[in-house]
């Protein structure tokens, strides 16, 4: 048979994207067939997600796809998006109001209140999951007596909300699910006795499932929308994108290797084959989540470019019209590690105001405020690669794995002075690349489901080092000054 193609719907923070993958012997490609913004909403106090806005970008999405895919015809579509944030369901099926962001204040103090129920030792050798306010166990203790969770007879995770649209069949994938601190990650079950403590009812969640299962076909009023003739199947990928996102690095078997996925978020760590649920790693603050094929994602959250992102829109505001190009060619010029920010710090969590808040934890800890934009995009890049740096070295030495080589993937993968920067702090060589990783894992455990490519985690990467051109970034410069910088930070 000649290659398949597959739509790989990938839900991103700043951003939405329909992507047609195709796949065959000795073929692997990826094109992308739609993108749209991602704009979350404040009303009447809340932060929440267009999540309609997103369907139907998806729609318009998989109607693109099925143009781009040869004949017209898609051989499967898979779903992956930023995790933890659910939707909630009545009895006939209905949504229960709009999904709430991870960012919005309503889990603030989740940390305390969580504490008085279950000490944090407890919960984290149950669950493996770093604290996070958003994790979705807290944001179900901030809803509960609310009118819409007390009607809620489901609850579905982002992607099986969109997946649950398209087909009309509910589920719960896992290595989402891992996101809720929900899961045990040493079972890939429920955490019974967590949930039990918490008063969370699992009854409210569908079935789970994993990458690769079915999870229904489109629906006729779907096909019709989008102008495709059915059959056409839906496959549970890793639907948490991190977990797409590590599927698609591009890694050689034989070199040991960390990921940074960067994107809105920076999420850097290592592969385990199993949880890491000590002490010490709780107070590291590293996660375990649960990736394809039984893997473990063991890594740490760092806030990312959206630091850079809430720059830019609080820029824009003021009228200046920064461009991005720009900017980073006047931060390349700023001098290096003027001064650094802690890029872990959760007071960066939510929106409004970064250059003025980079400026005072700048001011907070002694150091040179930033005299212009230049300069604080210089200061976010030079944190978030000392921020890469830490996750790095703590992940190896939390895990007893050494690694070779890092590899970058994610829209940062486009900045190239973030990439250098995190090779020259973290005294490694970068691998940059893919920018599109969670859609290629997406579209590979799809391809390898429908039978279009065999073998295990490795096989399917070997494939993505022959599809895409990839950058290599040599550590270079002071390394002195960067264990200098780390020790402002950790000061
Ligand atoms: P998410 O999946 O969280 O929506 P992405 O992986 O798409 O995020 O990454 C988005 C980020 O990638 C942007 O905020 C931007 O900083 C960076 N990026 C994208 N394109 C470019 C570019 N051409 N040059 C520099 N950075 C870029
Ligand atoms: C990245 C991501 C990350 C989560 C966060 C909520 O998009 O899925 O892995 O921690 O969003």
């Amino acid at each position: 048979p000649g290659p398949l193609s597959f739509a790989a719907v990938d839900l991103g923070a700043s951003s939405g994207r329909v992507m047609v993958g195709t796949v065959g012997p000795g073929t692997l490609e990826l094109r992308e067939a739609h993108r749209f913004p991602n704009r979350p909403v404040r009303a009447a106090g809340t932060l929440y997600w267009d999540v309609l806005g997103l369907y139907r970008g998806v729609l318009d999405g998989l109607r693109a796809a099925g143009r781009a895919a040869p004949k017209g015809r898609l051989a499967s579509v898979g779903i992956d998006s930023w995790a933890v944030d659910y939707g909630l369901l009545d009895a006939s099926g209905a949504l229960l109001g709009n999904p709430v962001h991870y960012r919005d204040g309503r889990t603030g103090g989740a940390a305390e209140r969580a504490a008085a129920v279950m000490p944090p030792e407890e919960l984290y050798a149950a669950t493996g999951l770093q604290h996070q306010p958003f994790n979705t166990l807290h944001q179900l203790t901030a809803a509960r007596g609310t009118p819409a969770l007390s009607a809620a007879r489901r609850l579905l995770l982002i992607p099986d909300l969109i997946a649950y649209w398209l087909t009309g069949e509910p589920g719960t994938e896992l290595t989402n699910a891992s996101t809720t601190q929900l899961v045990d990650p040493r079972t890939g079950d429920w955490a019974r006795d967590v949930a039990d403590a918490f008063g969370v009812d699992l009854s409210l969640f569908p079935p789970l499932r994993r990458p690769g299962d079915p999870a229904g076909e489109l629906l006729d009023e779907v096909l019709e929308e989008i102008g495709l003739a059915g059959p056409v199947p839906v496959t549970a990928v890793g639907s948490h994108d991190t977990a797409s996102a590590v599927a698609g690095v591009p890694a050689d078997g034989g070199r040991a290797f960390a990921y940074i996925a960067t994107g809105t978020w920076s999420l850097a760590g290592v592969e385990l084959d199993a949880p890491v649920l000590t002490e010490e790693s709780r107070r590291a603050n590293f996660t375990n989540e649960l990736g394809v094929d039984g893997t473990v994602r063991y890594l740490r959250n760092i806030m990312g470019l959206w630091l850079l992102q809430e720059c830019l829109r609080a820029w824009e505001a003021d009228g200046l019209r920064p461009d991005l190009g720009t900017l980073l060619r006047e931060a390349a010029k700023a001098p290096a590690l003027r001064s650094v920010v802690d890029a872990g710090d959760p007071g960066f969590l939510a929106p409004g105001r970064m250059p003025e808040r980079v400026a005072e934890a700048c001011r907070r800890t002694g150091q040179p405020v930033p005299r212009d934009p230049g300069e604080t995009v210089r200061c976010v890049l030079d944190s978030l690669a000392l921020a890469h740096r830490r996750a790095v070295a703590d992940a190896q030495r939390l895990s007893g794995r050494e690694v070779e080589v890092v590899h970058v993937v994610g829209g940062g993968v486009h900045n190239e002075l973030l990439c250098q920067l995190t090779a020259d702090a973290c005294g490694l060589p970068v691998v940059a690349g893919p920018a599109e990783a969670a859609a290629f894992g997406n579209v590979l455990v799809q391809a390898r489901a429908a039978g279009a490519v065999r073998g295990d985690l490795a096989a399917l990467r070997s494939l993505l080092r022959a599809a895409q051109p990839l950058r290599h970034h040599e550590p270079m410069g002071d390394r002195e000054a960067w264990r200098r910088a780390e020790a402002v930070i950790c000061a």
